[in-house]
């Protein structure tokens, strides 16, 4: 893999042209194979020694949320919650690089003073800080299956509020019809694949249409394991949509924009034929490269090991959103 990093005299986006973006995406899916269903060590990836174990435990002890309640309907699901080393430990954040240990890189990235911008067609835009965030929104846990596109699967206990909180809060006018995240980028900090600089479209974005947006399920989390969320996870909220495939989950989040048509997306630009822009869980739709009837169902740790399950339509959440399609 050619990876580049912009030189000062650089500054500008060269435009992409046909041939690069063509060039960039085989590279890309090169990475992605070799980073994610074949190249699977049976280990903690990155973490061999015990100075490494240490801090990979460290990057996962954050401050505890509290009070926390458990919203009743997302108590628990037909599998258990997988190990909270591993699921810190077997990451997507592409902004730091192509494979799943990312853990170490991903302590780099900063929070402070995070500010969340909610802006475009809404009545009451606003720029939210952390605090703020906590303070107004209802905060509870929740478990959720969690099925990433490259075919493994997690149940994950998130800590955060609906989605449709923030909308009413912010009150999207008549015109809004789809809703775009994006992602804190800043190359200085995150060494992730450049490819050919201009090439790959960071920041990170993702959309919703809106009525996906105002779904019960549909939620952002700015904790985990009863804890703030790490790092790796995408501190310090990031979008969690349980019936979609994992990269509709934004992470690290800066903006929300309120828009009219339906955006453009980092993965749909990238490989539009892999990565459509609903991707709702679904066996019967094989990834063009592999199957989706099966997963690896992720559960327990330290050591990496997984079964293999039959994948479920919408994730198993058909009653909550089947109605949306
Ligand atoms: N900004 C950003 N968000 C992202 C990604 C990414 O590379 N960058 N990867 C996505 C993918 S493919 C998955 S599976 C999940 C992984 O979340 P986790 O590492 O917390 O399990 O994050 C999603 N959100
Ligand atoms: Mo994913």
């Amino acid at each position: 893999m050619i990876i580049r990093s912009p030189k000062p005299w650089q500054k500008e986006r060269p435009p992409i042209t046909a041939k690069r973006l063509y060039l960039n995406r085989r590279h890309f899916i090169k990475s992605l194979i070799g980073a994610s269903l074949g190249a699977t060590a049976f280990s903690l990836t990155g973490c061999q020694t015990s100075e490494s174990k240490q801090a990979l435990k460290n990057s996962l002890k954050q401050p505890k949320i509290s009070p926390l309640t458990t919203n009743p309907n997302f108590a628990s699901v037909e599998r258990p919650i997988t190990d909270e080393i591993l699921a810190g430990s077997y990451n997507n954040f592409y902004e730091f690089g192509g494979n799943k240990s990312i853990w170490l890189k991903a302590q780099n990235l900063p929070t402070e003073n995070w500010k969340v911008e909610v802006t475009g067609l809404v009545k009451n835009p606003k720029t939210y800080d952390l605090d703020e965030i906590k303070k107004q929104f209802p905060i509870e846990e929740r478990i959720y299956r969690f099925r990433c596109v490259e075919a493994w699967s997690m149940v994950l206990p998130w800590v955060g509020f609906p989605m449709r909180e923030l909308i009413k809060a912010v009150e999207p006018t008549a015109k809004a019809k789809f809703v775009r995240f994006t992602s804190r980028y800043d190359s200085e900090i995150m060494p992730g694949p450049t490819l050919h600089f201009g090439g790959l479209p960071w920041p990170y974005t993702e959309s919703l249409r809106l009525d996906e947006m105002a779904n019960e399920l549909a939620f952002f989390a700015i904790g985990i394991y009863g804890e703030e969320l790490p790092k790796q996870h995408g501190a310090p909220i990031r979008a969690v949509l349980p019936w979609k495939y994992g990269f509709k989950g934004a992470k690290s989040i800066v903006k929300i924009e309120f828009v009219a048509e339906q955006p453009d997306t980092y993965w749909h630009t990238l490989v539009p034929n892999e990565y459509g822009l609903i991707a709702n869980v679904n066996p019967d739709v094989p990834h063009p490269r592999w199957s989706q009837a099966t997963e690896k169902f992720i559960s327990n740790g330290p050591n990496l090991s997984w079964e293999m399950k039959e994948t479920q339509l919408y994730n198993g959440y058909g009653e909550y959103v089947a109605a949306l399609y």
